[in-house]
């Protein structure tokens, strides 16, 4: 059984928003027409409370951007985003949640970042997704949203870890990039199994 999973497709991640990703609304139409041939359609939210840990304004005299050590090991630091109740952690408004059947809510921990679905960013607090993929019989994810070169990222790759088959739909994931990290990230999805497919591969 298939499931696409969107991946924080929320508008601190688009343009105007805390921590744009460039074009990262230009993939909304297309996980649309995804979403309208799965029948089952997973999401994630990223999801902190103010004062996080992963915010650079959280540490004295760090940029965003900039990196620090965590006891669960190096975090980059991020302007503050996706914080809980605000309209930058709502989901970009045209993209169409109603086919939705389960919201993953993450990083709501406020001394530890969680960029994938599965696992938080010390490997090994778990989300429950593997458990809830398991208990509907479902073997294989086609994940889009945002952003490639980090949730996007670090969903494939644990996917891949606890056993699914995982497809990137390369016309629906856009990045953030830094330093080269989006084609970076292709290179480890691809190395670790995943498979590319375009949009329109699934469509037709
Ligand atoms: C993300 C950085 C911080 C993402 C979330 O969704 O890729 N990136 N929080
Ligand atoms: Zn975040």
């Amino acid at each position: 059984m298939d499931a696409l999973l969107i991946v924080d497709v929320q508008n601190d991640f688009c343009p105007g928003g805390a921590l744009e990703v460039p074009q990262g609304d230009q993939i909304v139409p297309t996980i649309n027409d995804l979403s309208a041939t799965f029948d089952v359609v997973l999401q994630t939210q990223d999801w902190h409370p103010a004062g996080h840990s992963s915010f650079a304004s959280s540490h004295d005299g760090k940029e965003p951007f900039e990196t620090t050590e965590m006891p669960y090991g190096t975090q980059v630091l991020w302007p503050d985003h996706c914080i809980q109740d605000s309209s930058g952690a709502d989901f970009h408004p045209d993209l169409n949640t109603d086919p939705s059947q389960l919201i993953v809510r993450k990083g709501f921990r406020r001394n530890i970042d969680s960029y994938s679905a599965f696992y938080e960013n010390d490997d090994e607090t778990a989300t429950g997704l593997t458990g809830y993929l398991k208990q509907r019989n479902i073997d294989t994810l086609y994940t889009v949203g945002l952003a490639t070169d980090f949730c996007v990222k670090w969903s494939v790759l644990d996917g891949l870890k606890e056993g699914f088959e995982v497809h990137v739909v390369e016309d629906a994931v856009k990045g953030i990039d830094i330093e080269d990290s989006v084609s970076e990230a292709w290179t480890e999805m691809l190395d670790a199994g995943a498979q590319k497919v375009s949009s329109k591969q699934l469509l037709s």
